[in-house]
């Protein structure tokens, strides 16, 4: 395998471990949990696996000796920096707790457990990934298991070759797909335990016991990076704005955590949007009255930075994607036979309530079109398609031809889109995450040694430096509650969004008219691996603001 001089350097990075496990430890149960909300739905679909207590690694006076095991990891859903590293702390762990142990994947994603699709990672597979991003070691996939034929398929796959436990690695669904998978497992008194890994470039699968998942810390470093970037070429020629849309399919944590990083004249926070009812028009109207006062001051450039997600927190296209998922999962056959997009519009639109007709209606074409492509395997819209950057942009230069006609703007406007999304997925894990994900996969090992199922391995205290975090797990119950999925109320795990009375909303509240008016770019600049710890180690605003 080739590799570029900062590979073979990174490979040997050592992530830093929790000093707890560094040494002997034991299991310590917690309080019992109840599950978000719908308390007594998700008891009654989790009869087995509800109001567990949280548990905590502590330190314990000897090494305990466990049996020897057999694990399956797989990689769930999109990826994120330093899924590798949970993998390597995984198969490190479970060497300590016994070196009969063995570790498999099964390859790409949740499919890979129904078709048995699977190998053994050995110590010189792993070797070659350790501190890499990606999830090239097992590949990922999004497919949904929901058929009980799936599940039996997974408990006989198992039994094949004896494995004990499975590991699902993977985001707010893949988590609630190990919930229902430790459920089933339990009733069907199939012996296999699951253990969830909290894994998401959006930052949304964050809570009491999830302090941040893994992989927004990465993401969010590298799109700033970017962003510094742009902002120094606009400041230099100073005739552009920037239209910048980032990802995160619903929350806004990449934007406002990019936005603190790097200080953009605009940030649109998409739960805010929702929050004050503003219309795609509302939206337009806030960008465009920027861009004239800074015009007045002689600026024409700047940055404005876009959620990936927006679309769906405008409340009338909320209403009409929420429409649109359940008439596309009505016409699916119908519309799968269709080849012209004008008539697939039609046969849509004949089906949406009246005012959601017409804001379909008023959409441009290509727009529209965005919108009724086929939903992922869990229902959700494919917003990294919809190109929300170039919507604003053309709306804006539309309203400041108008201005200009009226007399009333007399500056420059020239725009560029740009997205930034996949460039930060596999980007190799800054130090936090490749420091994190080890932590995870190490405490994974050990909730699976202990005979645990239905938790997530969990990490706390992460605002302090690595030697100080508190590993532990918690029921995955706890973070449920009842949603609509494609037409059907199901249990899922509870997404957080930007909390608009948190301390990062607020920091970009109080200072977004600075920004606007003023040029006080920051420039990060690129992951640095290694050197000084100011500059290496340092977490994302967000979790240093929120937990602080
Ligand atoms: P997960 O929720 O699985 O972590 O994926 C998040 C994400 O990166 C979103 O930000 C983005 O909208 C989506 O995946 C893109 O999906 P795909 O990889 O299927 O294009």
């Amino acid at each position: 395998m080739l590799k570029s001089p900062l590979q073979v350097a990174r490979g040997k990075y050592v992530p830093k471990m929790p000093k707890i496990l560094q040494g002997p430890v034991k299991l310590v149960e917690g309080d019992k949990t109840q599950s978000v909300a719908d308390k007594e739905d998700i008891k009654r679909l989790f009869n087995n696996t509800y109001g567990m207590p949280i548990l905590s690694l502590l330190p314990a006076s000897k090494e305990k000796s466990y049996p020897a095991i057999k694990v399956a990891v797989v990689l769930s859903g999109g990826q994120a920096p330093g899924g590798h590293n949970v993998i390597s702390g995984l198969y490190d762990g479970l060497k300590r707790c016994n070196l009969a142990n063995r570790l498999y994947g099964f390859l790409g994603g949740p499919l890979g457990m129904v078709d048995n699709q699977i190998v053994e990672l050995t110590e010189d597979m792993v070797y070659h990934y350790r501190n890499t991003g990606g999830f090239d070691i097992i590949g990922s996939g999004r497919i949904k298991l929901e058929e009980e034929s799936q599940y039996d398929k997974v408990i006989e796959n198992c039994k094949k070759i004896n494995i004990n436990a499975l590991v699902i690695i993977g985001g707010d669904d893949s988590n609630t797909n190990a919930a229902v998978l430790a459920e089933y497992f339990l009733k069907k008194k199939s012996g296999i335990q699951v253990i969830g890994v909290p894994k998401t470039i959006d930052g949304d699968l964050k809570n009491e016991v999830v302090e941040t998942p893994f992989g927004f810390d990465t993401a969010c470093k590298v799109y700033s990076g970017l962003i510094g970037n742009i902002q120094r070429d606009a400041n230099s020629s100073k005739k552009y704005f920037h239209f910048i849309r980032l990802m995160g399919r619903s929350a806004s944590h990449i934007a406002l955590e990019c936005a603190l990083q790097t200080q953009p004249n605009i940030a649109i926070i998409s739960e805010e949007v929702e929050q004050k009812n503003m219309s795609l028009d509302d939206v337009v109207k806030y960008i465009t009255d920027i861009i004239m006062r800074r015009s007045i001051q002689g600026n024409n450039f700047g940055t404005v930075i876009i959620p990936e997600g927006l679309v769906e927190f405008i409340p009338a296209m909320k209403k009409l994607i929420l429409e649109l998922n359940d008439v596309l999962a009505k016409v699916k056959d119908k519309i799968d036979l269709i080849e012209g997009n004008r008539e697939r519009r039609e046969l849509v639109a004949k089906e949406l309530s009246p005012e959601s007709a017409e804001v379909f209606d008023s959409l441009p074409y290509s727009f529209a079109n965005d919108l009724i492509i086929d939903r992922d395997p869990h229902g959700n819209v494919l917003v990294s398609k919809i190109e929300t950057e170039k919507l604003l942009l053309d709306m804006v230069t539309l309203r400041i031809k108008e201005k200009k006609k009226a007399g009333d703007f007399k500056g420059k406007f020239s725009a560029q889109p740009h997205f930034f999304g996949y460039e930060g997925r596999c980007a190799s894990p800054s130090n936090f995450d490749a420091d994190y994900c080890y932590t995870l996969g190490f405490t994974a090992s050990i909730l699976i040694s202990e005979g645990k199922t239905g938790y997530i391995a969990s990490v706390k205290n992460m605002i302090k430096p690595a030697e100080e975090w508190l590993p532990g797990g918690a029921p995955i119950t706890m973070m449920m509650n009842m949603e609509k999925r494609q037409g059907i109320m199901k249990p899922v795990i509870r997404k957080t969004l930007v909390d608009l009375k948190g301390k990062p909303f607020i920091e970009l509240k109080e200072m977004r008219e600075t920004w606007a008016m003023n040029t006080m770019y920051i420039y990060p600049g690129p992951i640095q691996y290694f050197g000084p710890p100011e500059v290496c180690d340092y977490s994302t605003q967000t979790l240093v603001l929120e937990k602080s």
